[in-house]
Formats: C-alpha cells, sequence, structure tokens
C-alpha cells in the first residue's frame, strides 16, 4: 500500500453508465418483458443463467426447506442482528401532524407507508444475507404491506435458490419471492408480469444490467440510488493499532477490486506500521486476490500533518465509512460532515455495522454522501399535505392570494378564491 502526502492523492472513480452495448441489450430485456411477460423471464433465465425455471414463486415450503440447510448458528445470529437492526429503525420512524392555526384552519402532514417494495437480491458471490435484512427490515419499519423479493436461481441448472438468502428473507419477513434475476427482474417489478404485480419502488444492488434497468425505470417506479463499490477511510493517530486498522481496511478491499480502503495519519510510524500488516495480513485472506486488487488500484495511506487535516481530507471524501482509530474520537465527530457511517474507537471495526449493531449497511457511495443519507425508513414512507382553511383563514387571506394568482396570468385560479369571497365575504365589506 503506497504511502504519499495527502495532497498528492485523488480518488478519481467514474460513475458506471455502461457500455453502448451494454445499455442497448439492458433496453431490449426491459422491452421483452413489457411486452411478453413471464415467457421473457423464462426466455432470460434459459439464455443468461442456463437454467429452466419452473413456478416463478418460491413456496412456503421450499423456504421451509432452507432452514434445513443452514446452520442454527447461523439463524441465530441472523435473529440477535435483526433485532438490533429492527431497534434501530424504529427510531426514524416518522408521525403525522396536524398544526391547529388561531384562526381555525388546520395544516398537517399525513406519513403513508409506500404500498409495494421490490428487493432485488443479487445471486452469486454478492448475495449477502445481511444486505437482505438491511433492505427489508426498514422497509417493514416503515409499514410497507407488500414487500416482495426477486433474486436469480442458482447457476447449476437447476432452479433452486441460495437458502442463506431464503432464510434471511423469511427472518425479514418477506413472503413473496421471486426466482428471477437481471434486468428483467426489475423489467418485471416496474411493469408487472402475469405471475409478478408490479410495485412502487425498487431497491437493492446488483450488477451493471441491473443498475441500468433500474435507471431507466426510474419515474415509473422510485429507485433507491445505485451504489458505487464499497470505501473506507480510516483516521488513526499513533495510539492506533496497527494491526486493527490493516484489519478494518481489508474489510473492505475484499469486497470488490474497486473497492477503496484509505489510511490517513499524522503519524509516519503508524503509516509504515499499518503498511507492514496490510502485507502480513492479505496474504492469510482468502480473497485475497481480490483485496490485493483493491489495495493496489485504490488503496492509499495518506500522511497528513495533523489530526485537523485528516478531517479535512475526510470532509472532501465523503467516505461510505469513517472510523476513528485515535485517542479521543468523540471530539471529533461534530467535525466531520460527509461520511454515510462513522465508527468510534478501536472496538467499532467496520463489520460490527456491516452486520449487527443496528443501522443500515446501505450507504452513500462515490462521495455522495456529500448530499445523501444511509437507507431508511425515510425510504419507505411518503408524504401527504394536509390543507384545511377556516372560512376566517379565507376571507383575511383570498385578496393576497389573487394577488399572486394574478400576477401569474392565472385568472381562473383568482376566481375560485374570488367566487368564495363574493358569497361568503358580505360582512367583510
Ligand atoms: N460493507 C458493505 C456491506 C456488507 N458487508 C455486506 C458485508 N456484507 C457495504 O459497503
Ligand atoms: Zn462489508
Amino acid at each position: 500500500m503506497r504511502i504519499i502526502p495527502a495532497g498528492e492523492f485523488a480518488l478519481n472513480r467514474e460513475v458506471e453508465y455502461g457500455s453502448a452495448e451494454q445499455n442497448e441489450s439492458t433496453r431490449r430485456i426491459i422491452e421483452a418483458v413489457r411486452q411478453e411477460g413471464d415467457a421473457a423471464l423464462r426466455r432470460f433465465a434459459q439464455q443468461f443463467d442456463r437454467v429452466s425455471v419452473g413456478e416463478l414463486r418460491v413456496t412456503d415450503e421450499e423456504v421451509q426447506a432452507a432452514y434445513a440447510q443452514v446452520d442454527a448458528a447461523f439463524v441465530a445470529a441472523l435473529r440477535a442482528a435483526a433485532v438490533n437492526i429492527r431497534a434501530f429503525h424504529e427510531r426514524q420512524k416518522r408521525t403525522s401532524w396536524m398544526d391547529l392555526q388561531a384562526d381555525g384552519s388546520l395544516l398537517g402532514q399525513v406519513i403513508r407507508p409506500l404500498k409495494r417494495v421490490g428487493l432485488y437480491v443479487p445471486g452469486g458471490k454478492a448475495a449477502y444475507p445481511s444486505s437482505v435484512l438491511m433492505n427489508a427490515i426498514p422497509a417493514q419499519v416503515a409499514g410497507v404491506p407488500e414487500i416482495v423479493m426477486v433474486t436469480p436461481p442458482a447457476t447449476n441448472g437447476q432452479d433452486g435458490i441460495n437458502p442463506h438468502i431464503l432464510v434471511a428473507a423469511a427472518e425479514a419477513g418477506v413472503r413473496e419471492i421471486y426466482r428471477v434475476g437481471g434486468a428483467q427482474a426489475v423489467a418485471a417489478l416496474a411493469y408487472g408480469t402475469e405471475s409478478i404485480p408490479p410495485v412502487d419502488k425498487i431497491v437493492g444492488p446488483g450488477n451493471i444490467y441491473v443498475a441500468l434497468a433500474k435507471r431507466s425505470v426510474f419515474g415509473v417506479v422510485d429507485i433507491d440510488s445505485i451504489a458505487g463499490p464499497s470505501e473506507i477511510a480510516v483516521i488513526a493517530d499513533e495510539t492506533a493499532d496497527a494491526a486493527y486498522a490493516a484489519a478494518d481496511l481489508l474489510s473492505q478491499a475484499e469486497h470488490d477490486e474497486m473497492a477503496s480502503a484509505i489510511l490517513i495519519t499524522p503519524s509516519r510510524k503508524l503509516a509504515e506500521q499499518v503498511q507492514a500488516e496490510v502485507e502480513r495480513q492479505l496474504a492469510l485472506l482468502p480473497r485475497k486476490d481480490i483485496a490485493a486488487q483493491s489495495i493496489r488500484d485504490y488503496g492509499a495511506i495518506l500522511l497528513v500533518d495533523s489530526l485537523d487535516e485528516a478531517i479535512s481530507v475526510v470532509n472532501r471524501l465523503a467516505p461510505e465509512h469513517l472510523e476513528l482509530l485515535v485517542a479521543e474520537p468523540f471530539t471529533y465527530l461534530p467535525r466531520i460532515e460527509n461520511a454515510g457511517a462513522i465508527f468510534l474507537g478501536p472496538y467499532s471495526s467496520e463489520p460490527v455495522g456491516d452486520y449487527f449493531a443496528g443501522p443500515n449497511h446501505v450507504l452513500p457511495t462515490n462521495g455522495t454522501a456529500r448530499f445523501s443519507s444511509p437507507l431508511s425508513v425515510d425510504d419507505f414512507i411518503k408524504k401527504s399535505s394536509v390543507i384545511h382553511y377556516s372560512k376566517e383563514a379565507l376571507l383575511a387571506n383570498g385578496q393576497q392570494i389573487m394577488t399572486l394568482a394574478r400576477n401569474e396570468g392565472l385568472e381562473g385560479h383568482a376566481r375560485a378564491i374570488q367566487v368564495r369571497l363574493e358569497k361568503e365575504g358580505n360582512n367583510h365589506g
């Protein structure tokens, strides 16, 4: 891992909009699903996944059978995590409100859950049961009555689904599951097919085709943000344990060849220790090929003059995850402006948040922590404004409303007010 002065560092990462061919084939897939429905889903499963799909909908028996295929310890850990995730997200719930004004008017905001949400779960190596919990639980806490999951069938020629994913879905309370993946799954969720009724919003990560499909159905349905590769920044001082810092950097690097892991420190000694530790630990990791490439291409150790400078580097970087491995982490918290999740102190290793503590692990990547937030209950609700004007309020304010309407040349608007003022306003001159 290279050690460089912070001033020489630039993380330039492009947002992936896909090649022309990828865009074109995504467009074709979506069109085919719109035209042919389930038949297109089956054809694409055959073509891309080499699977003959029987029933698209996963049965309850299949979910029950999945429990027999996973460890009891896995189920217990998933349950413990789910309790924490649920408790954290309960705190995010908003309540509707109504304000009674002095003139008898009532103004308010009503919170409603979305009715039907689709959760995309990728197949293969990025099939994370933890992500099923992280996406489904906030929707459930928000009160979404219909949460459906789509996930590609296993690529072994059978149409079964990873049992760990099925168990995670069941634990999160998701009961409507379809064996379909890729851009075709996104199209099915957006437009509906004979077997899959359409949803209002699609969330969850996927490959480039899934991301392109989500972008193109946005507007027909809502989508979550498109996740980029994982990122971790660690600010450490000379009190930090180099082995901890290195392990935490590698925990993100192993996600993806394009993941980015960055240490920021004013201590050259620590920089060198972490550099050595990363090499040592890397060699022992099962996913060392992925992690090594990530560290080589997107990893760095940045030397700064002070922790103050470290903070300003981080605010420019706006990392998905930030760890503060410093003597007094809480003194720096108020100055962190841009970070998806902030982990304080030596015992708050990032995987604590990835799996267990309760906050969501779906976080803004690629610098978007400047303007966006972790996935939350807010992503699964919508608001309606409520306006009840009293007669007194309309009489008192009608003239001003008409002034604004006529200024915009909208006489019809003005008259909607005027007709009332003429009828009701006798005793108001
Ligand atoms: N760190 C990932 C989430 C995750 N980690 C899932 C393990 N499993 C989000 O950047
Ligand atoms: Zn992770």
